[in-house]
């Protein structure tokens, strides 16, 4: 057990939330960024059961001032940064806020951090979008980056401020640049949550249809749960660096569709109905990553099959409208 503080912004989050579990567990006291909402943001927390073990404190990664006083009051010695408006879909709706958030957010936190602790160990959410229109077949560390949306973009950003900190500064600042994860906890905008939440409903006779866009679109999708461990394993390293994970496996989301369905005894052919509405302006056609150096530098390996991870989902969502 250790006594160490930790700081997550994006606590209400899927990841805030499993991240939370994990260090409350080792023993953390772990405090998190609440950004003022008019509605209730700590359903994720109450499904863990952890909601009062946490501490929260206001604030948001666009005001620099809020994130200094967090990681005054925290005293963190390790501050992850997973707070971004994280639908990429939304971003070319909203690329400024997006860029703001994602990005300068980002820039926001790292600032604190040196500000008022550079010893303090820093976390970046990177993601597999920064390599977007794909420059190898499977995506690693050396990989070059092709970003396809205001998300991608203002990622990339974040990414390359955190290396740039690492090397301006000497600060220990990872970036894991993480494929696509899941879980009950996803929000129900992402498309495996969306196709969860649909075909439970379809079982229980409260939808009629799943409406889609790109289903031949190729994800490496893995569970939250794992990933999350992977996060904290960066932070304990002698020395910061950046790491890919994934699984290594990459699926359409039609196949998806097919196990999710197929879990309840029905074909997705009878229920999804393509509409061009959630087509993307421009599309990540195929992502894979190559998980190797987290695997042998971390110690880390995914430890849950797609299809575990769907009929999870399938089974949560069955649980909760039932
Ligand atoms: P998520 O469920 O969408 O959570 C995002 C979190 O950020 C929420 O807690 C949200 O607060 C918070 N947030 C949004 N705007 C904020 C602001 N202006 N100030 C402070 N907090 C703000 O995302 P996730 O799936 O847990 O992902 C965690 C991080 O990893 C994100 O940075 C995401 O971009 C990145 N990432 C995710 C994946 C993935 O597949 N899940 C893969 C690679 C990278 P509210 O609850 O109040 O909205
Ligand atoms: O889409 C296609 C869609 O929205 C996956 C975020 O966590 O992972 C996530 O970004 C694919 C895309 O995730 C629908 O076009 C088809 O090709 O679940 P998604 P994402 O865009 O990959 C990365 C790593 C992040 O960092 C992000 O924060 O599915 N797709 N039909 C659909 N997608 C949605 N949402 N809805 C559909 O109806």
């Amino acid at each position: 057990m250790t006594n160490k503080s930790a700081l997550i912004t994006g606590i209400t989050g899927q990841d805030g939330a499993y991240l939370s579990r994990l260090l409350l567990e080792k023993g953390y006291t772990v405090h998190g960024i609440l950004a003022r909402r008019s509605t209730d943001t700590l359903w994720r927390l109450r499904e863990l059961g952890i909601a009062d073990q946490v501490v929260l404190m206001d604030g948001d990664l666009q005001d620099l001032s809020s994130m200094i006083r967090a990681l005054e009051r925290s005293g963190a010695d390790e501050v992850y940064n997973l707070g971004a408006q994280s639908f990429v879909g939304s971003s070319w709706q909203q690329p400024i806020l997006t860029a703001q958030v994602d990005g300068v957010g980002a820039l926001n936190v790292l600032e604190a951090v040196r500000i008022v602790n550079k010893e303090a160990r820093f976390y970046q959410a990177s993601t597999s979008e920064m390599f977007g229109l794909i420059q190898a077949e499977k995506q690693s560390e050396t990989t070059p980056f092709y970003p396809r949306s205001p998300y991608g973009v203002a990622k990339l950003m974040a990414h390359w401020a955190t290396v740039n900190y690492r090397e301006s500064f000497g600060m220990h600042a990872s970036s894991g640049i993480l494929f696509n994860h899941e879980s009950p906890l996803r929000g129900i905008e992402f498309v495996t949550r969306k196709v969860t939440d649909a075909v439970a409903r379809i079982k229980l006779g409260l939808q009629k249809e799943l409406r889609m866009g790109n289903i031949d679109a190729k994800r490496d999708w893995g569970f939250a749960g794992d990933y999350v461990e992977a996060m904290w394993l960066m932070t304990q390293q002698a020395q910061a660096d950046d790491y890919v994970v994934a699984t290594g496996t990459t699926t359409t989301v039609r196949d998806m569709c097919d196990i999710a369905f197929e879990h309840v005894g029905l074909n997705y052919r009878d229920y999804v109905v393509i509409d061009e509405k959630f087509f993307r302006p421009a599309e990540v056609d195929v992502l894979l990553g190559n998980p190797e150096k987290a695997m042998a530098k971390l110690g880390w390996a995914p430890k849950t099959s797609l299809r575990e991870l769907i009929t999870m989902m399938v089974d949560a969502d069955l649980r909760r409208l039932a």
